[in-house]
């Protein structure tokens, strides 16, 4: 079945007109990046020559993209949007809830029944309001967006950080929190700050032991996990060309580890080729005719640097295969120093477990190569040291690799397959002795490694590497070991050498499945009745969040100074929380709790200014919730790197935390915070993090002016009576304003109201209070709701909000 035929050839009807507007008016050649995103510009956006990393645009995607985890509650906040149906095509994908323990089949039966309540509502909401559904052990998100759904020069955004794995088809594909995916359903326009423009020239040709993973992993070395924050990274040159289609989502995929807003490559051979092997060659006749305007104009590719904010160039003919880790995704090591890295940090040598596969590696060629190796075993009389897994990509993926013995290869070395699903890339791994919490070294070609992360134990040392080489080390079951350079010696005592893995970048007799997994929308979704029991521990209807009291804040708590590192991970960990993402006070439960207190460097442990007695971070921040109080949180460089979670901005909301105050933050975590009405601050002085003792409380000054660029004053008042006020920063724009002032982007946009055709307990308080920004602005974000009213999709209450809003924003006015 192939997907959007229509969509994608209106947008490439429109695609030569409106990139010829847009040169004229930037003036001069274009990127592939600026292409994409000139030409996705929302009907209400002005064309102008936009400042990159300054201006804030409109955009239109094609589609939105949502994974189980994710989509609860995005999907629970679109409900309250009034909207009969989605604006545009978008899909819901089970993946993250199937934990990995016994081996596929029982996992799957496992996930079916202890998540039945979530994926029922799914699938429900999925069919009432047209959205596609792909069943648990359908695929993981990206792997299935990737086979059916990406196509070049499309932008999609999704509720998944590397919802960007699309760029390795040409994309511009964006990770977001739920509340930005309901803009987009909605038919509103979704707001984004014009990227900054890195590009990667990659020359020469991979060879041997190096592959498309290499690339990205010395990238993460080069730029770091912050290097890429705010910038679209475009790939191109021979290198790039010469690689497969999913060697290039493997590169796109990890740019989320760098921070990276996306990646993107070049409509090239290798795209058309993967077109045509997933069903797709009419996309890719589309295509081919458009392709000068899913590439950059010739001149940027011939001299970068003037049109780059940044170019970085890399040969493939010298890339060494790399080793990224332990903790970090950019310590990167090229695999002959690992040894002696290994030594000098006390990383322990023995490898432990060997995973492949996950959204980021488990294409067919992936597959093949690291199989490749998997034969060997047998022929070369070796034993395989460590133990091994498998979790596919996609059952496409599955079955294909299936029908082509590679599974009966790895099942010779004891493999384990794990259901298609992510498993033990997001912490659903039921890893035997994980509890014991020893040191310990695993390898695998997923995509993050930050501590705690795979198997909930936080000694072990998690190591990224290609599909290839994990399976080299696992065999080896020695992290020291250089494929390239050493042997093993085998069962008869001899000495043996790995040869180089070779594979099919696709499979000779195309890909095959049986039951992809799909279930698309019902026809007339109106009858369909989306039940929450008021019961449930899983899922919670949600209560818009109370809007701004129009002062300055004035006492807050400390509850935390995090010291170091504090990703999306630490703040509102996976794993077994996985199956409270449907429901925001039992979430909450876990804020925080794996951020290292700078005062006692414990990990959940934090005084409680009430008491002076320490205890757990959530049940702290309960205190000051029940009394009343509210707190503020610190953090270091890049707070909230990794995930698109909202539920970490939307737990510290829930229980009463006014402001994060950091040296820097990640992209889509400072959006989710702006758009769950919190307010995000930075250090104007990164050394006054410093300044903060355990005991301070703080008051917030300047918000009754709250305008754009303005700073705002923090006064300190530390316990032995000294005062001390610093400068905060802040990058909120009008409208972000309006989102903290009305107490969340969804309030301010007067979307929540009671929620057409949903059972809940109690029925939700219509924002009264919520203040659309300038009757322009609301005027505009009206338009295409009036639009779809037309097209008659649109019930009534929808109609009747937009009057209201609008109506509403033209008082404001008069005042
Ligand atoms: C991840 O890789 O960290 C996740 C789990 O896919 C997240 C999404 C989530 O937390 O649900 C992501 O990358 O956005
Ligand atoms: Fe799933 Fe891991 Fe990919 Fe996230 S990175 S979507 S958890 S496989």
């Amino acid at each position: 079945m192939v997907f959007d035929l229509d969509m994608i050839k209106k947008l490439y009807a429109a695609i030569p007109g409106r990139i010829a507007k847009a040169r004229k008016v930037v003036n001069k050649p274009l990127t592939l990046s600026e292409k994409i995103l000139y030409s996705h510009l929302h009907s209400d956006q002005k064309l102008e020559a936009f400042g990159r990393g300054k201006s804030y645009v409109d955009f239109a995607p094609d589609r939105v993209a949502m994974q189980d985890a994710t989509a609860q509650m995005a999907l629970l906040q679109f409900m309250s949007a009034g909207r009969a149906k989605v604006a545009v095509p978008s899909t819901v994908h089970c993946d993250h809830l199937i934990v990995a323990k016994v081996g596929a089949k029982d996992d799957l039966v496992n996930a079916n029944s202890e998540s039945k309540e979530v994926f029922d509502f799914l699938s429900s909401v999925s069919n009432k309001y047209g959205l596609g559904f792909w069943k648990p052990g359908a695929g993981i998100i990206h792997q299935v967006v990737l086979e059916n759904y990406a196509f070049p020069g499309g932008m999609m955004i999704g509720t998944d950080s590397h919802t960007v794995n699309a760029g390795g088809l040409g994309m511009v594909a964006i990770g977001v929190g739920g509340a930005d995916a309901v803009d987009v359903m909605a038919g509103m326009p979704w707001e984004l700050k014009f990227p900054k423009l890195i590009g990667v020239k990659l020359t020469g040709k991979l060879n041997g032991w190096t592959s498309a993973k290499d690339v990205i992993l010395k990238v993460a070395g080069i730029l770091t996990v912050k290097g890429g924050t705010g910038a679209i990274v475009e790939y191109f040159g021979e290198g790039a060309t010469s690689m497969s289609c999913t060697g290039k989502g493997t590169i796109c995929n990890m740019g989320a580890e760098i921070g990276a807003t996306t990646s993107t490559f070049g409509y090239d051979n290798s795209m058309e080729r993967y077109l045509i092997a997933t069903g797709r060659a009419e996309v890719a006749k589309m295509a081919n005719k458009v392709k000068e305007h899913l590439t950059a104009d010739p001149e940027v590719y011939k001299n970068p640097e003037q049109y780059f904010d940044q170019v970085i160039e890399i040969n493939l003919s010298e890339l060494e295969p790399h080793l990224n880790g332990p903790f970090t995704p950019d310590l990167a090591t090229p695999i002959s120093k690992v040894k002696e890295e290994a030594a000098k940090n006390g990383w322990p040598l023995k490898v432990e477990v060997g995973l492949i596969g996950s959204c980021t590696n488990s294409s067919y060629e992936d597959i093949s190569r690291a199989a490749s190796l998997a034969k060997q075993v047998a022929n070369k009389g070796l034993k395989t040291k460590a133990m091994f897994t498998i979790t596919p990509g996609s059952e496409q993926v599955r079955y294909t690799i299936e029908r082509d013995g590679f599974i009966d290869t790895f099942n010779k070395i004891g493999a384990k397959v794990f259901a298609n699903a992510c498993g033990p890339c997001i912490g659903m791994w039921a890893r035997v002795g994980a509890d014991r919490k020893e040191k310990n070294t695993i390898v695998h070609s997923f995509n993050r490694n930050f501590q705690s992360r795979n198997d909930g134990n936080p000694n072990t040392y998690a190591f990224v590497a290609s599909p290839e080489l994990v399976t080299a080390l696992a065999i080896a079951g020695d992290l020291g070991f250089n494929p390239l350079t050493d042997t093993l010696i085998n069962e008869q005592g001899q000495q043996v050498k790995l040869d180089p893995p070779t594979g099919d970048e696709l499979p000779k007799k195309g890909f095959d499945v049986k039951d992809p997994g799909y279930q698309g929308p019902a026809k007339d979704g109106s009858k369909i009745e989306v039940k929450i029991d008021p019961g449930s521990d899983r899922l919670q209807a949600l209560e818009p969040f109370k809007p701004w009291e129009g002062k300055d804040l004035a006492r807050l708590r400390l509850l935390i100074k995090a010291k170091g590192k504090c990703t999306t991970d630490h703040i509102s960990m996976a794993g077994k929380w996985l199956k409270y993402r449907g429901h925001l006070d039992n979430i909450s439960n876990n804020l925080l709790i794996g951020a290292t207190n700078f005062f006692n460097e414990a990990i959940n442990s934090v005084r409680n200014g009430l008491t002076g007695q320490y205890d757990e971070v959530p049940k702290v921040q309960r205190a000051y919730k029940a009394a009343g109080i509210g707190s503020i949180v610190v953090g270091d460089e890049n707070y909230g790197e990794g995930s698109s979670r909202e539920h970490a901005a939307m737990e510290p909301r829930h229980l009463g935390v006014r402001a994060i105050l950091v040296k820097s933050f990640a992209r889509i975590h400072e959006t989710n915070l702006k758009k769950q009405g919190m307010l995000a601050l930075t250090f104007a002085n990164k050394a006054d993090y410093d300044k903060i003792r355990e005991d301070d409380i703080f008051d917030v000054k300047g918000l009754t002016t709250f305008s754009p660029e303005k700073p705002l004053t923090i006064v300190i008042h530390h316990s032995d009576g000294k005062i001390e006020e610093i400068t905060a920063n802040h990058t909120y724009n009008k409208n972000q304003i309006e989102w903290f002032k009305a107490g969340s982007a969804l309030n301010a946009m007067g979307k929540s109201r009671p929620k057409p055709g949903v059972a809940k307990p109690k029925a939700a308080k219509p924002v009264a209070k919520a203040k659309p920004a300038a009757k322009k602005k609301a005027v505009k974000k009206a338009k295409p709701a009036k639009k779809a009213a037309k097209k008659k999709v649109v019930k009534k209450a929808a109609k009747k909000a937009v009057k209201k809003v609008a109506k509403k924003a033209a008082k404001k006015k008069k005042k």
